[in-house]
Formats: structure tokens, sequence, C-alpha cells
């Protein structure tokens, strides 16, 4: 079975990644799909997202990273996908990620949206996080991996704290 997992990853994190590896572990393929979103201003683009991420999932076979644009169900589709995949950090979640769901199931019957919890220590983490403890020149050594990282201290000009 194909799992397409979609996302902003601006940048991945922790959390992400966790959520990558164990459902390498459930599912045949698991293509990570970045979104190319014209109306978002990235603090990565999508071809540095696009390498940070392949890099820290060389070490599992069955993971692919794309990049998309459109709607989520027809590239699943296109990509011969039967799930999507989400993460679920807290109820604040629930309610968008249960809203997405049923908004894709109206676009697509074919496609079920599959939820994994997130990891108890990554609860608190997202990209959002990451950017503003970096902005305000905080150490994210312990919330992304280290290539990331450094790539994260070069945008705001900061060394390594
Ligand atoms: N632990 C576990 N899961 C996590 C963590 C964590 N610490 N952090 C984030 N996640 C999960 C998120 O809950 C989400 O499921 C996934 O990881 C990706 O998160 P983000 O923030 O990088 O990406 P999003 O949520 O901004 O991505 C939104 C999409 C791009 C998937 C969505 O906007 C989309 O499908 N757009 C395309 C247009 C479309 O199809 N619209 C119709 C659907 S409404």
């Amino acid at each position: 079975m194909i799992a397409i997992y979609p996302g902003s990853f601006d940048p991945i994190t922790l959390g992400h990644l966790d959520i990558i590896q164990r459902s390498s572990r459930l599912f045949d393929q698991v293509i990570v799909a970045v979104l190319r979103n014209p109306n978002k201003t990235p603090l990565f683009t999508v071809q540095q997202r696009l390498e940070q991420i392949r890099s820290a999932t060389t070490h599992l076979p069955n993971v692919e990273v794309d990049s998309f644009d459109g709607l989520t169900v027809n590239y699943a589709q296109m990509r011969q996908a039967q799930v999507l995949l989400r993460g679920l950090r807290a109820v604040s979640d629930f309610e968008i990620e249960l809203q997405m769901a049923h908004t894709n199931k109206t676009l697509s019957t074919q496609i079920e949206t599959v939820f994994l919890a997130t990891s108890n220590e990554y609860s608190f983490l997202s990209s959002s996080v990451v950017k503003e403890i970096a902005k305000f020149g905080g150490s994210v050594d312990h919330l992304v991996p280290p290539h990331i990282a450094l790539d994260i201290y070069q945008c705001y000009n900061q060394k390594s704290p």
C-alpha cells in the first residue's frame, strides 16, 4: 500500500521525521510530498526542503520525497496512493485535520486519511515553533536534524548557539 505524507515541512522537524519513520514500517511506500504553495512565503524554497528531507531519510529505502501543487487528492491519485497520512499532536490539530479529511473524502472516495498520534516527546513541536526559537537566537539542535539546524541558523544569520 502506498501512503502520501503531504505538508509544508518548512522546515521538517523531528516530529515529522518520527511520523515518517513509523509509517515506513506500516506501508510499502511512503511519499513525503511538499506542497508548492505560491500564496505563502516560506523560510526555505521547495528545492531546499526537498534536499533537507532527502538527506534526513536516506536510511529509509521505502521513503520517497517529492513536491506537488494543486489538490493533494489529485496528486495522491496520480501516484496511485491509497492513503493520506497526517500526524495528530493535540485536540487543536484534530478539528482542522478532521475537516481536511472530510473535505478530501468529498473530492475522492478512493483515498483514506490515516492519522498517526505524535510521540509524546514531540507533541509540542511544529515548524513554526522551530522558526520562532531560532529567530530569537535560541538553539533548535534538539528539534531538527543537525544539517537542518545549520541551515536555519544560516537563514537567521546566527552562529550555532
Ligand atoms: N508530531 C506529529 N505530527 C506532526 C508534528 C509533530 N510534532 N508536527 C507536524 N505534524 C503533522 C501535521 O499535523 C500534519 O499532519 C503534517 O505533520 C504536516 O505538517 P505541516 O505543518 O508541515 O504541513 P501542513 O499541515 O501545513 O500541510 C497542509 C497541506 C499542504 C497538506 C494542505 O494544505 C493541503 O493538502 N493543501 C493542498 C490543497 C488541498 O488539497 N486542499 C484540500 C484539502 S483542505
